[in-house]
């Protein structure tokens, strides 16, 4: 089991455009340092807002030794708290999701107001003070529909995702928005092999065939880089501006996190096997079907596809080091009706076989790196530009924070 200074070492001496060392996708040192450095330091998605519609909603989730419940208060914010019970740390909410007037600690009933004050706790003496012991909260915001957590002490400036993900998000009207269907799949594999492989298509011929009828292959349509677009992608891009469409590529300095609007192969409008909308109602004020897809990534836990008829959202949870739990979240118009204004199989059904064939992907990536003959192999320039850049914003993230250097929350 490596530790931090293996870590370090391993990082500064890797071959740049390639990929990593074996140990950075099987060993549960270097997991543990992602989880240290990364995952408990980063904004991360951790559900839409659609999921929590009312006050009294809440979602509970496991992001390694953590357990969080996501509530929507009376005030209709969203917050964030530890799951467990300022008592004696009994876990407040067990199930995935639920509604709940209060929170309720189930072993002795202390009992909590949905913005995390301590309201009654019996029988605790006169000099007990509830004041002291409300749960513990975890930064939460909400943006564009989505909902993020940061698990660290001093989380990182919130504000510039959040203006872009208003932007480019707006059109598509996130409050208004239903969640359609939801899969959960659990993958095999590292979490950096799945964001790897979501990061290039230059798998996608080979194995996405429903895909690859209306997702474009070519990275220079499909945005990876601003200063290598494809006409087709500028023309994109400069239609939807003009129709009121924040759409041209945006990226945070490091690249944690991008937006850029895409066009889809042909004439499609969306993720359908025939490219025709999959739902009747279009989604907010996209005023167009042929609007393509606004691609958002964000580090390391999300990755998403704004369109005119629905929009996807991808969420990604660590569960080990060779295990990794993928959310996906369909939405849609909160007015359409299944079918009336959609069939859920259409919906869903590309993409479905799409994360169904990234699985078995990543699972076979993940035996092979297993092997001790496995050594870091060299990305393509032309078609992994996204994955090494991915594979950069790690190796970067992970140096300057084992090193202490920047801001304790950098
Ligand atoms: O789901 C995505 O956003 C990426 C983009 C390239 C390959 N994959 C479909
Ligand atoms: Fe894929």
């Amino acid at each position: 089991m490596l530790r931090d200074a293996d870590v370090l070492s391993l990082l500064l001496s890797r071959k740049p455009a390639h990929s990593l060392a074996r140990e950075f996708y099987t060993d549960q040192g270097v997991y543990q340092t992602d989880l240290e450095r990364i995952w408990y330091r980063d904004w991360l998605m951790t559900a839409v807002s659609a999921e929590l519609p009312k006050a009294g909603n809440y979602v509970t989730r496991q992001v390694g030794e953590y357990s969080v419940i996501v509530v929507r208060g009376n005030d209709g914010v969203a917050r964030a708290f530890h799951n467990s019970c300022r008592h004696r740390g009994s876990r407040i909410c067990s199930a995935a999701k639920g509604t709940n007037p209060k929170l309720v600690c189930p072993y002795h009933q202390w009992t909590y107001e949905l913005d995390g004050r301590l309201l009654w706790a019996r029988d605790m003496g006169p000099d007990f003070d509830a004041s002291k012991h409300g749960l513990k909260s975890v930064h939460c915001e909400e943006a564009g529909g989505m909902i993020m957590i940061c698990l660290a002490d001093i989380a990182p400036d919130f504000a510039p995702f959040r203006a872009q993900a208003e932007a480019y998000a707006g059109p598509h009207e996130p409050a208004k928005l239903k969640v359609a269907h939801q899969s959960t799949i659990v993958e095999q594999g590292n979490w950096k092999l799945v964001m790897e492989n979501n990061r290039e298509c230059y798998h996608c011929a080979g194995s996405h065939p429903s895909l690859c009828r209306t997702f474009p292959e070519d990275p220079k349509v499909f945005g990876t880089n601003p200063k290598e677009q494809a006409p087709v992608l500028r023309d994109h891009i400069a239609k939807c501006e003009t129709a009121g469409m924040p759409s041209q590529f945006v990226a945070a300095p490091d690249t944690q996190w991008r937006f850029v609007r895409i066009p889809f192969l042909g004439n499609a409008a969306s993720y359908t096997m025939d490219g025709k909308p999959a739902v009747s109602k279009r989604v907010g004020r996209v005023p167009f079907d042929d609007a393509g897809s606004c691609l958002m990534y964000h580090y390391p836990s999300s990755w998403d596809h704004f369109l005119s008829d629905q929009v996807l959202v991808f969420r990604m949870n660590p569960i080990s080091p060779m295990q990794t739990e993928v959310t996906t979240t369909w939405l849609v118009h909160a007015d359409a009706v299944e079918g009336v204004d959609y069939d859920l199989q259409r919906l869903t059904e590309v993409w479905i076989h799409t994360n169904d064939e990234d699985r078995a992907i990543v699972e076979e990536n993940q035996r092979g790196v297993n092997s001790p003959a496995y050594e870091p192999g060299p990305y393509s320039a032309q078609h992994e530009s996204g994955v090494i850049q991915f594979v950069d914003w790690y190796a970067d993230t992970m140096i300057r924070r084992l090193t202490g250097r920047g801001l304790m929350a950098a």
